[in-house]
C-alpha cells in the first residue's frame, strides 16, 4: 500500500510548513520579536488564521471555549473514535516561530493531503491547535490540552496575570464561557491514540545528523512563584550588617538552586524571573520576586531537589532576617511515551531512510496531559543554531520539516492500517 501518497511532491510539505510558520508570527503583541500570549489580539487573531487554514485544508473546523482552534479530517464512519495529532500555538516572550506551531501546521497539512487524496481513515484525525501551553500570561502550563483532556484545573480561573486580570475575567472578555470547558474533555474510548511533531529544542539531533528524532520520556516539573521579603532602606545610610536585603538573599537562593540541580544528570532548576517591584538605584531591596522552574526526568530526583531547595529557603531566612514564601503554581509527572506507538513512529522513520533514535524531551509538552488517557507519542525535530529555543535564533530547515511531515504522515497512515 502506497503510504505517502501521490502529490507529496518532495520536499511541498515542508516548504509549505515554513511559509505558514513565517504568516503566523506575523502577530505579535510585542513590536520587538514573537509574543503571543493567551488571548492577546495576536493570539485571537492567530487563532483565526489557524481556523483559516484548517477550512481551506477542507477541515470541519471550531474555536472551542478556551480558544483551542480543532479541525477535523472525518472517518467514513461518524462513531468513529478519533486519533488526535497536536500541538500549540501560544509563544513565550520574544519566541522562535517553530515552538508549538510546527506541530500544528505539520498536522494541519498531512490532513489536507489525506482530503486531496481522497484517503479516508478508519478514525477521525483531530488536528488541535492548543491555545495555552507554555503557560507565560497566567503561570500555569497545558491550560488548552488539559481542557480536552479532561484535567483543567478550575482553581486556574481565579489565576491573575501581571495585570491584576482573572483567567476567567480574560475569558469572559473575549466571549469564552469557561461552565463549558468541563463539556471538552474527551473520552477514553474516543481516542486511538495522540501524536505530536515538536522542535527538539536542544542539540542531540543536530549533532548526530538526524532530521527527526522519537521521544522516549517527557520531564516532569515543578513550578514556584517565590517573594522574598527584607526590610527597604536607604542605599546610604543603613551599615551593611544591619541590612535584610531582599535581592542578596535571592541571589543566594539563586546560586544554591544552580548548584544543587547540578547534582543529577537530568535535572535541571532554572530562576528565568527575578524582580525588585519598585526597585531603584538608592533604595535596599525590600523585595524581591522570582520564580523557580525544577524538572527531571524522574518525579524523586526532582522532589528531593526541590525539598533541598525549600531547606536552604529556611537557612537563608534564618542567616538574613528575611521571610521567604514559596508558592507551587505547577506540578506535572514525568511521562513514559508509548512503547506502541514509539514503534510506529520508529518503523515510519526507517521507512524515510533515517536512523532511528529515541531520546527524551527536557521540555514538557501538550502530550503529557493525555497521558493515562490515551497513548502518546512525539516526533522531534532538529534544531539548529547548536539547538536554542525560546529564542528568535530557534531555527529549522525545510528539508528537515518536509521529513517530519512525511514520517508522520506514514505513521498515520500505518495506524490506520492496523486500527
Ligand atoms: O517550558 C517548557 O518546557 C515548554 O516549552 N512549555
Ligand atoms: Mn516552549
Ligand atoms: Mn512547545
Amino acid at each position: 500500500m502506497q503510504r505517502t501518497g501521490v502529490g507529496a511532491e518532495s520536499g511541498g510539505f515542508g516548504q509549505r510548513i515554513m511559509e505558514l510558520a513565517d504568516r503566523l508570527a506575523h502577530w505579535s503583541e510585542s513590536s520587538d520579536g514573537l509574543t503571543c500570549t493567551y488571548l492577546s489580539p495576536a493570539h485571537r487573531t492567530v487563532a483565526a488564521q489557524i481556523r483559516d487554514l484548517m477550512r481551506e485544508a477542507g477541515l470541519t473546523t471550531e474555536i472551542d471555549t478556551v480558544a483551542n482552534v480543532i479541525g477535523r479530517y472525518p472517518a467514513a464512519d461518524s462513531a468513529a473514535p478519533a486519533l488526535i495529532v497536536a500541538s500549540h500555538y501560544d509563544t513565550v516572550r520574544n519566541a522562535g516561530r517553530y515552538d508549538g506551531r510546527l506541530g500544528v501546521l505539520t498536522a494541519l497539512i498531512l490532513a489536507e493531503h489525506l482530503g486531496r487524496l481522497g484517503r479516508k481513515l478508519p478514525f477521525h484525525l483531530d488536528v488541535i491547535a492548543f491555545s495555552e501551553e507554555e503557560g507565560v500570561r497566567f503561570s500555569s502550563s497545558f491550560l488548552g490540552s488539559s481542557a480536552v483532556a479532561g484535567r483543567f484545573d478550575a482553581k486556574l480561573l481565579e489565576r491573575r496575570d501581571a495585570q491584576g486580570v482573572t483567567l476567567a475575567a480574560a475569558m469572559a472578555e473575549a466571549g469564552l464561557d469557561a461552565t463549558k470547558i468541563p463539556a471538552l474533555a474527551r473520552r477514553r474510548d474516543g481516542l486511538v491514540g495522540y501524536l505530536e511533531v515538536h522542535i527538539e529544542q536542544g542539540p542531540v539531533l543536530l549533532e548526530e545528523g538526524l532530521p527527526v528524532g522519537i521521544v522516549s520520556a517527557i520531564t516532569g516539573s515543578v513550578r514556584s512563584m517565590v517573594t522574598i521579603t527584607g526590610t527597604a532602606g536607604h542605599a546610604g545610610t543603613v551599615p551593611m550588617a544591619r541590612r535584610h536585603d531582599a535581592a542578596a538573599a535571592a541571589a543566594e537562593l539563586v546560586l544554591y538552586v544552580e548548584k544543587r540541580c547540578a547534582q543529577a544528570p537530568t535535572l535541571v532548576g532554572t530562576v528565568g524571573k527575578l524582580v525588585v517591584p519598585n526597585g531603584a538605584i538608592n533604595i535596599i531591596p525590600g523585595r524581591c520576586e522570582l520564580t523557580l522552574d525544577v524538572r527531571s526526568g524522574d518525579d524523586a530526583t526532582r522532589d528531593a531537589a526541590m525539598s533541598d531547595i525549600l531547606s536552604e529557603m529556611e537557612r537563608i531566612t534564618a542567616r538574613r532576617g528575611v521571610t521567604i514564601d514559596s508558592q507551587e503554581v505547577q506540578r506535572t509527572a514525568a511521562v513514559q511515551c508509548s512503547a506502541r506507538l514509539q514503534k510506529v513512529l520508529a518503523d515510519a522513520v526507517v521507512g524515510a531512510g533515517v536512523k532511528p533514535r529515541h531520546l527524551p524531551s527536557g521540555a514538557g509538552h501538550d502530550a503529557m496531559m493525555f497521558s493515562g488517557l490515551t497513548d502518546v507519542a512525539m516526533l522531534f525535530v532538529r534544531c539548529g543554531n547548536g539547538g536554542v529555543s525560546h529564542s528568535p535564533r530557534e531555527i529549522i530547515t525545510a528539508e528537515d520539516a518536509d521529513v517530519a511531515a512525511r514520517v508522520m504522515l506514514d505513521a498515520v497512515l500505518r495506524l490506520a492500517e492496523t486500527s
